[in-house]
């Protein structure tokens, strides 16, 4: 592996970036100056002193198609619709999938109440105008995820089978309307979309996001606010890397130590952290809300050392090593010839099976540098047996494909444009015997690589990943000289490793604006895909990710409006 040569990150913790902070500030303070000007033409019922101008870029309805992830149709034309004071929300759908959406009715009430401070009721049956949300139609062409959104005159109508085409469908609503929208305190409006349809639907099913929670446990709350940000761009996989060297995030009630003492801790030495499983559920229900499946990893069986140390039995040599609050890879593994060791999978996977209404479960498998070829080869044979046991799909790194993956299972690669031809071909040969691919290559799309040489946090090992970087690529035709078809990608991935990244600004100011750009990756038809106009769009984020707190890297690629 290229990789393996790659030199330990350096690790600056708790760095804000100070440039983007400035930057959030000044739309606020320059609020709080127009309080007066304001007064006068607040919308029916605000408290005129919280009320500010909307600014001049936002106050024309925003084109039809300006959306991220560029929808698969649009088709402007037609009168605009103004959400005014009077507005309703009517849902309209069958008693099978009322509360469905009725729930999603509530969700979208409740992101547009505190900005435009109309009491915006959510009510069931027909009825013309408002806001329509019809769930239930028999157009196939929608399929799971789609939706289409009519906007005119008298009402803006979104259609979908699914609930979660109802729910991408209220993305695109929400994106139509001005970026002062998301912001969580009274606004100027007018509430404006834009007359005409869009007819969408995804590309690939699989569109994910990565959390390591491991090197830096990061909190129930940090977690939703992610899930929140990412749902905004229809991403639909929330893969949580939960165990690793520094950290076990997940309590397993048969190996209670690993959260316990396997948890206690984490990369710099912090006091770590575990979800309880009730929290763990509640995690997986609040990404369900917003039509995110979370895909659990337990990282086998390299990167374990957090197991080993909670346990000495799991160790060949029986003896337990410290803890571990560094940064480096490869240097621990379970013990392939122990039986105890597949009585420890078992019952891990066994209890998070259990947790996990997905149909995933990761195994990890990457980097098993301690672990001999032989041992690794036969640990996954049993480890992946284990999964299917309990009714999960195995999902492994691409290094799973030099062992033997089952049927059915799914390789993630995270190989780069220096990895080599036999392993890109490894990978080939194991897609024609079918296992199907989710694409993370580490050099577009892994998170923690700095933008650029200036970039104060994450890792360089794979090169500098500018915006266009992440964005500009072909998921059909990426690993295609190799001899990947088209038909074997499942979707793509965006993994954020958390080796220097602490706080939930770091996070964002990592994640935005690359993420986007890899979730218009897995949504939007490959002929929309075009750095020039993709960049006007992502602009127009620019406004919302400031609204909605999201501490985002200003990449100078990016013509951001000013103010
Ligand atoms: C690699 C490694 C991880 C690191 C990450 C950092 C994979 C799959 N294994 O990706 O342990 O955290 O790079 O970029």
């Amino acid at each position: 592996m290229g990789v393996l040569g790659r030199s330990a990150p350096q690790v600056r913790t708790r760095r804000r970036d100070t440039l983007v902070r400035q930057h959030r500030s000044f739309p606020r303070l320059f609020g709080s100056l127009l309080l007066v000007v304001a007064a006068g033409v607040s919308s029916v019922g605000a408290a005129p002193e919280r009320v500010r101008p909307a600014p001049a870029h936002d106050v024309k309805a925003r084109p039809l198609g300006q959306v991220v992830p560029a929808p698969a149709r649009v088709r402007p034309g037609g009168s605009p619709y103004a959400i005014t004071a009077s507005t309703r929300i009517r849902v309209d759908a069958s008693r099978a999938d009322s509360r469905e959406a009725r729930r999603i009715g509530s969700y979208l009430a409740g992101l547009l109440r505190p900005s435009t401070g109309y009491a915006l009721p959510v009510t069931e049956g027909h009825g013309d105008g408002g806001i329509r949300l019809r769930l239930g139609s028999s157009d196939r062409s929608l399929g799971e995820e789609g939706y289409r959104l009519e906007s005119g005159r008298g009402g803006v109508t979104l259609t979908a089978r699914e609930p979660a085409g109802l729910f991408h469908g209220v993305q695109t609503l929400r994106q139509l309307l001005p970026a002062s929208v998301e912001e969580r305190s009274r606004q100027r409006g007018p509430w404006t979309i834009a007359g005409g349809t869009i007819t969408d639907t995804p590309r690939y099913a699989y569109r994910g996001a990565m959390l390591d929670v491991s090197r830096h446990f990061m909190t129930v709350s940090q977690v939703k606010l992610y899930i929140d940000q990412l749902a905004l761009y229809k991403i639909n996989k929330l893969h949580l890397h939960l165990s690793d060297d520094q950290g076990w995030r997940i309590a397993v009630d048969s190996w209670p130590r690993l959260a316990a003492y396997g948890g206690s801790t984490q990369v710099g030495g912090g006091p770590g952290g575990y979800y309880t499983k009730a929290q763990y559920r509640d995690l997986v229900s609040y990404a369900a809300s917003r039509q995110l499946e979370v895909i659990p990893e337990i990282d086998l069986p390299g990167h374990t050392n957090a197991a080993l140390a909670s346990y000495a039995e799991l160790n060949c040599d029986g003896v337990a090593p410290p803890l571990y609050t560094g940064t480096s890879v490869g240097f621990s593994s379970l013990c392939a010839g122990k039986e105890v060791t597949y009585d420890f999978v078992d019952d891990v996977v066994r209890e998070l099976a259990a947790l996990t209404p997905g149909k995933y479960l990761h195994i990890g498998g990457d980097e098993a540098h301690s672990t001999s070829h032989e041992d690794y080869v036969a640990f996954m044979d049993r480890a992946q047996a284990i999964v299917r046991k309990y009714g999960k799909t195995v999902v492994g790194w691409h290094q799973l494909t030099g062992a033997t993956p089952v049927k059915g299972a799914v390789a993630q690669y995270w190989g780069y444009d220096e990895t080599g031809a036999d392993e890109r071909l490894r990978v080939a040969a194991a897609t024609k015997a079918g296992t199907r691919l989710v694409l993370s290559p580490a050099d577009r799309v892994y998170l923690d690589m700095k933008y650029d040489r200036n970039t104060v946090l994450g890792q360089a090992w794979a090169g500098y990943t500018e915006v266009d970087r992440a964005y500009d690529w072909n998921p059909a035709t990426y690993l295609a000289d190799a001899g990947v078809a088209e038909d074997a990608v499942l979707g793509v991935e965006a993994p954020l490793w958390t080796e220097t990244i602490v706080t939930s600004d770091q996070l964002e100011s990592m994640a935005f604006p690359r993420l986007p750009g890899v979730a218009e990756l897995g949504w939007s038809p490959a002929a929309t895909h075009d750095w020039n106009t993709y960049k006007s769009r992502l602009a127009a984020q620019g406004p919302r990710m400031t609204a909605l707190g999201i501490d985002y890297y200003r990449s100078p690629l990016v013509p951001w409006p000013a103010g």
